[in-house]
């Protein structure tokens, strides 16, 4: 899965690229990451990329001309690299909230190119123009698009079959089968006079398994109800599921 990705701040992408599971992905090819600098598709001696807002008012807008020609600069890579050309993305608080579903059905839809904006906005023509999807980590405002994007980029490089090394499992992650995840522990058996829970240190794998779901189910119904409903509607619920539910 190749990433294209317009940013002021490449090396900000370090953090994705160096780093952990995302790094190696990255360095096994599973996915690539390239960046691309508005500053170096600016005409003008100073490289500007910004102007200040018609209408007035604070802050300064990004102008349309040097993020459409590095658009472009993309596409003209894709082309020479004979891929194609997916989706282009805007990390916007305006943007559909981004989530685990959309990381896993994005990672399908082939390359991805995001926008980073800095500064106040960015010129509403750039947006109309090149612009096929807005996309929000949550109901924030951020300095940049930068750390939406990086945090999108991971959720999906880790669902790339053989990110993960062995004895992890995105298949197993909080969320993938609609629920949150249940409590994890590991030694010493008694911290600070709390012990693990017996179930978990029996060995039978039934009921451990039993256990974790049902830890899942009423967590999930505790702290995200919404969740429950979906996972239901969406068919992810079991009998038993249910009939565990109606007992809490
Ligand atoms: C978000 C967000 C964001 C909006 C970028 C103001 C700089 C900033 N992007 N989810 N201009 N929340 N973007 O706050 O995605």
């Amino acid at each position: 899965m190749r990433f294209d990705v317009v940013t002021l701040f490449p090396e900000m992408f370090s953090a994705l690229t160096q780093w952990g599971v995302t790094g190696r992905a990255c360095e096994q090819s599973l996915a690539s990451v390239h960046l691309w600098n508005p500053r170096d598709f600016c005409s003008d001696a100073r490289k500007t990329v910004d102007d200040r807002a018609y209408g007035g008012g604070p802050g300064m807008v990004m102008m349309a001309k040097p993020l459409e020609d590095t658009v472009a600069g993309i596409h003209v890579a894709h082309q020479a690299a004979g891929i194609k050309s997916g989706p282009v993305c805007l990390l916007a608080p305006q943007g559909e909230q981004f989530s685990q579903k959309m990381a896993a059905d994005l990672l399908n839809v082939g390359n991805l190119s995001f926008v980073c904006g800095r500064y106040e906005a960015i010129d509403q023509r750039f947006v109309d123009r090149n612009v096929d999807l807005q996309l929000s980590i949550g109901d924030f405002v951020l300095s940049g698009g930068e750390i939406p994007a990086m945090a999108m980029m991971d959720a999906m490089m880790r669902l790339i079959p053989g990110a993960l090394g062995d004895g992890e499992s995105a298949a197993q992650d909080s969320f993938m089968n609609g629920l949150l995840d249940f409590p994890h522990y590991t030694r010493p058996e008694i911290y600070e006079n709390l012990s693990v829970p017996d179930v978990l240190l029996g060995g039978h794998h039934a009921k451990i398994a039993d256990w974790r779901r049902q830890k899942s189910l009423e967590l999930t119904l505790r702290l995200r109800p919404d969740l429950i409903e979906t996972a239901r509607a969406t068919g992810l619920l079991t009998q038993e599921d249910e009939q565990f539910l109606r007992s809490l």
